[in-house]
């Protein structure tokens, strides 16, 4: 199929648009300019087909065009286009409620509503505050993140993340009192490992460490990705999440659990959380909850966290928070819509009838020339390049160059290449993924 010419904007009508987490100058110099979707490509803008080994941004897990949640959020537009969710309702809100509830782990069904994961970070980090406090616990401040983690681009979300360059122009006002555990990725031990890796589930025992040093009676929540993507791919070593949830429970510390990337069937299961059998007090999400279709996110949290605010005199406000677009109507008749498909076409557990098929395939790069280490679970694989002497990052940015040219769309975060498909990628997609990356690797210097 080919796309429908696109007016291509001339190079002096790419200034304005100041891009998020893009070289601006050299995008406007070379642009990739996306104009149509479909299932598992995207047309660009002068009619080349593409690929989508990403899922957009890990967020089309259902596949792209899916017209029951354009018409879903066009019936939801023409009845009622927005209504406030302070003090009033509307019903889909609720709705939606009860069905994120029912596919959570056990006991997470209580939801707030965002539009985005950076906004369900930052949202649970303030519930986890305000929770010690409704208990009493009030001086329970700190928060306890991990190295090369990514929550979001809010200031919570920044403190408690890892990854130094989102990190240090903001440095002055980071949140103060929070500290971060050492990152489990570790090539030496672990280098194309399938699946989770074996080594480095005492790495969890640093929390100890840190709750030695600072009392865990100051500590309010700790905050890890199950699998961390954004830095890369970057699996729990086995029993790590357990020790974690462990140490949490034994000192009374909140733990989160940020499934903005392995929510809605990324890694098997719903969430990371049913697939690695642990249960974390709260759970932020975003992304696949509307096949990116709507921006929309949401924070699952125990039924004990809520019920802890539910005191106090019954008109009182319970939580000073929230945003003019909590559960948007739009946005949850997108939810709804999507929530249908992922039932209908079994796509929540799809990575994991699929998933051996994805880490044969990406494993079968092992041996190829740069490549350094091969990291897989579900559907997400990460393939990690030996870098360039000096030139951290730009092997992989070529390759993710040369692969946009080649026709497949991948993301480079440092020497490596990340891939999370949308879960409806067929066999012959992710040969066409994996061969493309290996000709690339191939030749590239
Ligand atoms: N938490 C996690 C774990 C994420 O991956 C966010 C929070 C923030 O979500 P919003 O919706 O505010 O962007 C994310 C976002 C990438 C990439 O390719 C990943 C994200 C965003 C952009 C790029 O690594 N994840």
């Amino acid at each position: 199929m080919s796309a429908q010419p696109t007016a291509i904007p001339s190079p002096s009508e790419l200034d304005s648009f100041w891009m998020p987490f893009t070289a601006n100058r050299h995008f406007k110099a070379h642009p990739r300019l996306l104009a149509r979707a479909e299932g598992m490509y995207y047309w660009t803008a002068d009619g080349r087909e593409i690929i989508d080994a990403v899922a957009g941004l890990w967020c089309c897990n259902a596949g792209h065009g899916r017209h029951e949640i354009a018409q879903a959020v066009a019936q939801q537009l023409n009845t009622m286009e927005y209504a406030p969710t302070f003090q009033m309702g509307h019903p889909a809100a609720f709705e939606l409620a009860n069905r994120l509830a029912k596919l959570a782990p056990a006991g997470m069904d209580r939801v707030f509503f965002t539009n985005s994961g950076s906004e369900s970070v930052d949202t649970a980090l303030k519930i986890a505050l305000a929770y010690h406090r409704a208990r009493g616990a009030g001086q329970r401040t700190r928060f306890i993140g991990r190295e090369k983690g990514y929550h979001g681009v809010g200031f919570g979300g920044t403190s408690v993340g890892g990854m130094v360059n989102n990190r240090k122009a903001f440095s002055a006002a980071m949140l103060p009192g929070v500290d971060h555990l050492p990152h489990t990725l570790d090539i030496g031990h672990n280098a194309f490992s399938r699946g989770l890796p074996h080594w480095g589930a005492h790495l969890a025992n640093e929390l100890e460490r840190l709750i030695g040093l600072h009392d865990a009676s100051t500590i309010a929540a700790v905050i890890v990705e199950p699998v961390a993507g954004s830095a890369g791919v970057i699996l729990p070593p086995l029993g790590y999440l357990k020790r974690l949830r462990e140490i949490c429970t034994k000192h009374d510390i909140l733990l989160i659990f940020d499934e903005v990337i392995t929510g809605f069937g990324r890694l098997g299961k719903p969430f990371a959380s049913i697939e690695f059998e642990v249960t974390p007090d709260l759970m932020t999400t975003a992304k696949g909850l509307t096949n990116g279709a709507i921006p929309m996110g949401a924070v699952f949290a125990q039924r004990k966290i809520y019920d802890a605010f539910m005191q106090g005199p019954e008109s009182a406000i319970e939580l000073f928070h929230g945003y003019t677009y909590s559960a948007h109507p739009a946005a949850c008749a997108a939810a709804l819509a999507t929530l249908d498909i992922y039932a209908k076409e079994g796509l929540l557990t799809r990575a994991a009838t699929i998933g051996q098929q994805w880490e044969d395939a990406l494993h079968a790069l092992r041996g190829t020339s740069h490549v350094i280490d091969i990291r897989n679970y579900g559907l997400v694989g990460a393939v990690e390049l030996e870098p360039r002497p000096v030139k951290p990052g730009a092997r992989a940015f070529e390759v993710f160059l040369k692969c946009f040219e080649a026709g497949v769309m991948t993301r480079q975060t440092g020497d490596v290449i990340a891939l999370s498909p949308p879960l409806i990628v067929e066999p012959k997609h992710i040969t066409r993924i994996v061969e493309t990356l290996a000709e690339v690797i191939r030749v590239i210097e």
